[in-house]
């Protein structure tokens, strides 16, 4: 069966902002991307995520878009961006961009108008609402912390932003907004782009009552709301549809019933989704700014549920450990120092191999780390300082608060991208805009590729894989090992062959059993993938050394 190319696909994620400078500014450019892109045609990915390049104030590092048409000074000028575009393409690599139009910056000229007067043409290209009892219209909170709503003193009402207060959400119930949005993606689709990533794009339909959330912070008035599908179906046939393309949709709090409604072929809406409850085995009933360990049985659960569910559904995932919004996951769900390397490919392992489109965030292939800051003027990001505040009202000490930061911060995935031993790793020639990680001599890419055992070339490997063995791409996943505190293991179903794919997630020595389902003896099992020298041959009780991962070919 020929799959489309996105599903065979590893995309790599950028963070412009953190990957290489060019300029000594302090900020990584568009130039320094072009440079590296012998180094990502190395590793074998096929796609670029580019996190947003456009014109910003970068209260939210460029999340607020106050030009979708132009590109941020800093990182360059549209010339600059043409010749990337050329140039990946030219090395056989496609870009994506994100599209950002839940909301936009204050500074965009439409909010601009927006807020000159109640009867402005662009007011209700936002959403704009009168006091109630002297304040906010409703108790939805924002994301960041604090209200939603933000009040004008000179006309009088308070506008919506789910994110910072700087980024105003648009209001897509006005076709006008959702006209321009179009055009503004057909703009960077003629000039060749290979799809979009598209921002919180399952918050862009409200309730339009606003009621008040007596049990929760507002977010089930607006998260995969009302008219949602029928926007995302609209926004295909009027784009999509015309364009030989990719598109993933980011979904915050979702459902796996409506990520196979955005991603089932027949709907015409979007190719797959991300979606986030993996990411939160480590928040303790729901709360993500305290210090925890991960639920392991959790983590398996959730993927395994969306792993089955949008199988059975008909829908598609996109697989992910790690972005500029998550803590680094050799940090998180591995071991960053005793067992960096083994747990760093274990980890890769255990995501790639899943059914669905695999994404490597900037340093993940050769184990970046969370920095571990220890004073609170190495944050830049605007929720990790709106936190602090936070926290600090609610009385916890500055020790506390830093320990659960050094945790949880979206900053720890934002530091300079680590390129070799030299001084700044090589990210800059000046002092970077946000704080190296100390352990830049030893984890940097450089290093990596320099070593063929390193974590580097296990992603290689398994972006070769995913080339060379079909049932990667289209074999059905089943979970192994719910009951077991250590492993995690999975088989991938095809026709006439499974993979076996067998993960300790642990540093402990352990056996995993394979359950009876598995008829080892009518197969023949060849080792295609491991993280130790000489692990183990397939068999019924697989003995598995710390972080030891494993992957069989069964035929
Ligand atoms: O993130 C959406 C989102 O809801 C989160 O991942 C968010 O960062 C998290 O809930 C905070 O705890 C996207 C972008 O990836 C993020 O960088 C932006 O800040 C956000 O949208 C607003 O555009």
């Amino acid at each position: 069966m020929t799959q489309p190319w996105w599903k065979q696909s590893v995309v790599y994620q950028i963070y412009p902002k953190s990957f290489n400078d060019t300029t000594g500014n302090g900020t990584g450019d568009i130039q320094g991307i072009i440079e590296k892109l012998d180094y990502l045609n190395h590793l074998g990915v096929d796609v670029i995520w580019l996190t947003p390049i456009y014109t910003s104030p970068q209260k939210d590092n460029g999340y607020d878009i106050s030009d979708y048409f132009n590109i941020y000074e800093e990182y360059g000028t549209m010339e600059d961006f043409e010749r990337l575009l050329q140039e990946a393409h030219d090395r056989g690599i496609k870009i994506i961009m994100d599209i950002v139009v839940n909301h936009t910056s204050t500074e965009h000229e439409w909010f601009q108008q927006s807020k000159q007067s109640i009867d402005n043409p662009y007011r209700d290209y936002y959403f704009w609402k009168d006091p109630v009892d002297g304040g906010a219209p409703t108790n939805w909170e924002s994301k960041f912390g604090g209200n939603a709503w933000a009040f004008d003193a000179e006309t009088g009402q308070h506008y919506l932003h789910l994110f910072d207060v700087t980024q105003a959400d648009l209001n897509w119930e006005n076709e006008a907004v959702r006209k321009s949005v179009y055009d503004m993606m057909h703009f960077w689709l003629q000039k060749g782009v290979d799809g979009f990533r598209l921002d919180v794009i399952n918050l862009i339909s409200k309730n339009q009552a606003f009621p008040n959330d007596y049990e929760g912070d507002g977010r089930r008035f607006y998260t995969d709301g009302p008219r949602v599908h029928e926007y995302m179906h609209e926004m295909n046939q009027e784009v999509f549809s015309k364009y030989e393309m990719m598109t993933v949709g980011e979904m915050s709090s979702t459902t796996i019933d409506d990520c196979v409604k955005y991603t089932h072929p027949d709907r015409q809406e979007l190719d797959m989704t991300f979606s986030f409850h993996h990411l939160k085995v480590d928040y303790p009933n729901g709360e993500k700014w305290t210090v925890a360990n991960f639920d392991f049985k959790e983590l398996k659960k959730v993927l395994s549920d969306w792993q089955v569910g949008m199988q059975q559904g008909g829908g598609w995932n996109a697989l992910f450990w790690c972005n500029h919004d998550q803590p680094r996951v050799v940090s998180r769900f591995g071991n960053d120092t005793v067992y960096h390397r083994e747990s760093a490919k274990m980890l890769a392992t255990t995501i790639h191999l899943m059914r669905g489109t695999p994404y490597i965030y900037q340093g993940e292939e050769f184990g970046m780390t969370n920095p571990k800051f220890d004073t609170i003027e190495d944050y830049r990001d605007v929720e990790s300082l709106n936190m602090y505040e936070i926290l600090k009202e609610q009385g916890k000490t500055d020790n506390e608060i830093l320990a659960i930061l050094a945790q949880k911060s979206r900053d720890n995935s934002r530091t300079p991208m680590q390129w070799n031993a030299s001084e700044q790793a090589g990210f800059t020639e000046n002092t970077p805009w946000i704080p190296v990680a100390k352990n830049y001599q030893e984890v940097n890419a450089e290093a990596a590729v320099n070593d063929e055992h390193s974590a580097f070339y296990h992603y290689k490997k398994l972006i070769e894989l995913r080339k060379q063995y079909d049932i990667i791409t289209s074999g059905d996943y089943e979970l192994l090992s719910y009951e077991d505190d250590r492993v995690f293991a999975y088989a991938r179903h095809g026709e006439s062959e499974k993979l076996l794919v067998v993960n300790n997630f642990y540093g402990d020595h352990t056996t995993f059993e394979v359950p009876e389902s598995i008829d080892l003896e009518a197969y023949e099992g060849e080792r295609i993938l491991s993280n130790y020298e000489a692990s183990p041959n397939v068999n019924r009780a697989i003995e598995l050394r710390p972080y030891e991962s494993v992957v069989y070919h069964l035929t």
